[in-house]
């Protein structure tokens, strides 16, 4: 059997320093991330320059950037295993994204729901780099000639921005970079998480309000907490439905993080009371990110090793990006 193995498919993933992640987070992204490292070649970053289209503190952005860097290996991501470093560390995504912002349309921009939603939440801050973020995004995955994007379903319109640039130039340029496809889990596998105070919405990091988000840093008795005083419903009844978007997020999270199906999850609360099902989605919450917390203040107290992974990341993702950006230069005409 002289067959070679086929060669593994290349995973790319990105998530911005701007604060503690969120349960959200975990269970629609990181989650995934660390369970890919075995089946796929996996190229994960810390997007620090997307995280700069908010004003940041810089004394604050420094931390957290080695704080979120710290947290996504408590959360299993693995160094050895994957290509893992911060996004300006590597020079080519700010010249990918150049080139590729002359391939992209004014008008495919402005119709991106996120650029409408941060524009509507920072008024004050509309700059151009809210506007160009998805070719900075584009770059990025393009740069590692991913096949796959696993995000959350918030990130889909951007993904599918990037397959539309990366077309458009291949068209132009012939084969120069792979489409990729985005990579999200079904609804009530937790593709959307959303807020505990208000399940209109989805939890995101970014929350003024501390009790719509879990972070992944909650101590125990600070997410039983937030549970408990979780937005619900007044018709009592444990199931997932329509319109009960306060019980079917409870659920959600229930089965994602206990491995159960919503409808065994159905099962176990059936007859039980509003109350209970928050104490117990509390405490299975509580119980999956203890070990993430010990291992992240474990990390953090080693810093050179944590510089050492950082700086080895860096030269992996500088040594393939470079061959795209190469290629890319060729096929456009610069010397
Ligand atoms: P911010 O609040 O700063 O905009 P965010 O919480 O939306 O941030 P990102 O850094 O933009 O977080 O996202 C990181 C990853 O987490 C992305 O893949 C995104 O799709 C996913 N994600 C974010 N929020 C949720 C959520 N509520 N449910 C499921 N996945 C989510
Ligand atoms: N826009 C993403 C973060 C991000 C990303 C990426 C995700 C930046 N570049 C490349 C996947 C692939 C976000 O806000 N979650």
């Amino acid at each position: 059997m002289s067959e070679e193995a086929p060669k593994k498919k290349i995973i790319f993933s990105g998530i911005q320093p701007t604060g503690v992640p969120t349960l959200g987070n975990y269970i629609g992204a990181l989650r995934n991330w660390a369970a890919m490292q075995d089946d796929y070649r996996c190229v994960y970053c810390i997007v620090d320059q997307h995280a700069l289209t908010v004003r940041q503190d810089p004394a604050q952005f420094r931390k957290q950037i080695l704080n979120s860097y710290a947290l996504m290996m408590a959360c299993g991501v693995d160094p050895e295993k994957s290509v893992y470093y911060i996004q300006s560390h590597v020079p080519a995504h700010a010249q990918l994204s150049w080139i590729l912002s002359c391939y992209t349309q004014f008008g495919e921009l402005s119709r991106m729901t996120q650029f409408k939603d941060k524009s509507a939440k920072h008024p004050e801050n509309v700059n151009a780099g809210l506007f160009t973020y998805p070719v900075l995004m584009a770059a990025d995955i393009l740069l590692y000639q991913a096949d796959l994007v696993p995000v959350g379903e918030d990130q889909k319109q951007h993904v599918e921005i990037c397959r539309d640039i990366a077309n458009r130039f291949n068209g132009i340029y012939g084969n120069v970079f792979t489409i990729p496809e985005p990579y999200i889990p079904k609804r009530e596998q937790g593709a959307r998480i959303m807020s505990l105070t208000d399940p209109a919405r989805k939890m995101s990091k970014s929350d003024e309000n501390p009790n719509g988000y879990i972070s992944i840093l909650d101590p125990p008795e600070t997410i039983l907490r937030k549970f408990k005083r979780a937005v619900t419903d007044s018709d009592g009844e444990i199931c997932y439905r329509e319109g009960k978007d306060g019980i079917n997020n409870l659920l959600a999270i229930y089965s994602v993080l206990t491995g159960q199906t919503i409808a065994q999850a159905e099962e176990a609360f059936s007859g039980k009371g509003y109350g209970y099902l928050k104490e117990q989605v509390g405490s299975v919450t509580a119980e999956t990110l203890r070990p993430i917390q010990e291992e992240y203040s474990r990390l953090t107290a080693d810093r050179a090793y944590l510089e050492q992974c950082i700086r080895t990341g860096a030269e992996k993702a500088a040594s393939i990006s470079a061959r795209t950006l190469a290629k890319v230069s060729k096929k456009i005409g610069l010397i």
